[in-house]
């Protein structure tokens, strides 16, 4: 296969040479003092979607094998504390890509597929961090962080600035936002893949484009039906949010989705290699969010119906790439990481069995809610990290989040954050390597009506918030409440028992402590 990575760093005019091995870069110049090439190992991120706390074997789940997660778990330390920062993707994705809390920003929601790029040009990265460690990098797979300038004012037919690359990346090949959204095509560094200038891409969010049959016209054409929503343009039988038309040799395949991301992660993986570059890859996998379209090789395995075949999918994902790491002799000098975007959801939309062929499979583990949710299901995902013969595994239980990523990584690595940049981002470096069990102090939560929570201590504080308390299309308690709510997580992890009026004194220091983290909160 060909190195695309090397291909659009070579044609920029005036890129920057990064690093020994005379790669170069869309952004970057590269950091100062960078430390040796063995304290530099190569960092695979494996970020799922919607898995939850419970889904996985390794996790608690007896219901859907994952042998390859449940591998990596026994080679690793598997987080028991570990939160996303918002309880839905996009916001969640910015805050771990960024290192900034996501509800800042009145920009930052569940992000359509002809959003403007969310993260701004001059914002730093995680990928602009390791990319000034000396890194080659990569993000591949679900973006779901906007593109160009102008929400629906792309032009799908040319390269779309900004895209990844003009935020660390040296490399992406990337959906623009979920499956469940157009455009579903795939964009390589800012340009539609296999696009045919004869049959353009056009998408918009505002009206369908005459003549385009919609799930909402053409329920006949369908394979699968619907819950909510998802009306739109039907692309491979299955109808979609927004629309679209052309670009139909463009046009992706759900079942062939995971085998699309397993083949451009190895690749750039070897590409690093045969060119003695660190890399880190972003590789985020569109299992196991709607519309669960298993590969023929999963449909129907699982015995949960799609949900579960498509976790059976996730697992040999992760399998494949575990094992390219070993066949590229890199497996020692990789840390791993694999965890989740946000909570679990059963019914998000289409009608897949998901609910109906459940079972006794708890996706949310012991904790209430789930995606969208305030509550712990919400956030509190599964995070893995593996560094064989340097990370001993074990199950630490502190408090932590994906959002101290970039912090974390970057005080190891040595290099500077900008001034004012990844400002909620804490370094728990030696958390994240085992060598330090205290976890954060305090940690904000967000969940989709952009409602806060705070956990401090053994404290989780939910202030009074708008928005319905229950979502009916996924039967989520979202935990919006217009009463203040406040459990002690020790004695009450499900969050069942709301001590708030026994405690006003808590509530109110944690009240104001909502308030001060979040004083400049634009709304
Ligand atoms: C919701 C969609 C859901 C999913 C979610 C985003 C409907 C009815 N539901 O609005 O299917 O796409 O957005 O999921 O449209 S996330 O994991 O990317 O945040
Ligand atoms: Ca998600």
């Amino acid at each position: 296969m060909h190195t695309p990575w090397k291909i659009l760093s070579a044609s920029l005019a005036g890129a920057s040479v990064a690093g020994a091995a005379g790669l170069t870069s869309c952004t970057n110049t590269p950091h100062s003092s960078l430390p040796s090439s063995k304290d530099r190992p190569n960092i695979l991120l494996i970020l799922s979607d919607d898995v939850g706390y419970g889904d996985i074997h390794c996790y608690g789940s007896s219901m859907v094998p994952t042998p390859h997660l449940d591998g990596l778990a026994s080679e690793s330390l598997r987080f028991l504390n570990m939160h996303a920062s918002a309880s839905t993707s996009t916001p969640s994705r910015y805050s771990l890509l960024t290192g900034c809390y996501a509800w800042r920003r009145n920009d930052t929601g569940i992000a359509r597929g002809d959003a403007a790029s969310i993260i701004h040009d001059s914002q730093y990265t995680l990928a602009d961090m390791f990319h000034d460690a000396g890194y080659a990098t990569a993000a591949v797979g679900k973006w779901h962080l906007g593109l160009g300038t102008q929400t629906g004012g792309q032009d799908w037919n040319s390269r779309i600035n900004p895209n990844p690359c003009d935020l660390g990346f040296d490399y992406s090949y990337i959906m623009a936002a979920t499956a469940d959204r157009t455009p579903c095509v795939w964009v390589e560094n800012g340009l539609v893949k296999d696009l045919d200038p004869a049959d353009p891409l056009l998408v918009s969010y505002v009206e369908n484009f005459p003549g385009e049959p919609t799930g909402k016209d053409n329920p006949e054409m369908l394979r699968m039906g619907l819950t909510e929503g998802h009306d739109q343009t039907i692309v491979n039988g299955i109808s979609r949010i927004g629309y679209m038309k052309g670009a139909h040799k463009a046009r992706w395949r759900d079942e062939d989705i995971p085998d699309s991301i397993v083949r451009h992660s190895i690749s750039f993986m070897e590409d690093c290699v045969s060119e003695g570059k660190p890399f880190f890859l972003y590789m985020a996998t569109n299992d196991i969010h709607v519309p669960r379209v298993p590969n023929a090789r999963f449909a129907g395995k699982s015995g949960l119906g799609p949900r579960g075949d498509v976790i059976l999918s996730l697992d040999w994902t992760v399998g494949e790439v575990l094992d390219a790491l070993k066949r590229l002799g890199i497996e020692d000098d990789t840390i791993v990481i694999f965890t989740s975007d946000n909570g679990p959801v059963i019914d998000d939309g289409y009608a897949d069995q998901a609910v109906e062929l459940l079972g006794d499979h708890r996706p949310s583990g012991k904790y209430r809610g789930g995606k969208y949710s305030i509550y712990d299901a919400g956030t509190r995902v599964p995070f893995m990290l593996r560094w064989p013969s340097k990370v001993k595994p074990s199950e630490p239980e502190g408090l932590m989040c994906q959002i101290d990523m970039i912090s974390s990584f970057a005080s190891w690595l040595g290099v500077d954050i900008p001034e004012g940049a990844a400002s909620d981002s804490e370094d728990m470096m030696s958390q994240l390597l085992g060598r330090k069990a205290r976890g954060r102090d305090e940690l904000v939560l967000q969940n989709r009506e952009s409602n806060l929570a705070i956990i401090s201590g053994d404290w989780k504080f939910i202030p009074s918030g708008k928005g319905p308390a229950w979502n009916k299309g996924t039967a989520t308690d979202l935990g919006n409440r217009p009463y203040d709510q406040l459990f002690r997580l020790s004695d009450d992890p499900r969050e069942e028992h709301n001590v708030a009026e026994s405690f006003p004194e808590v509530c109110n220091k944690l009240r104001e402590r909502v308030d001060v983290i979040s004083a400049d909160r634009v709304r």
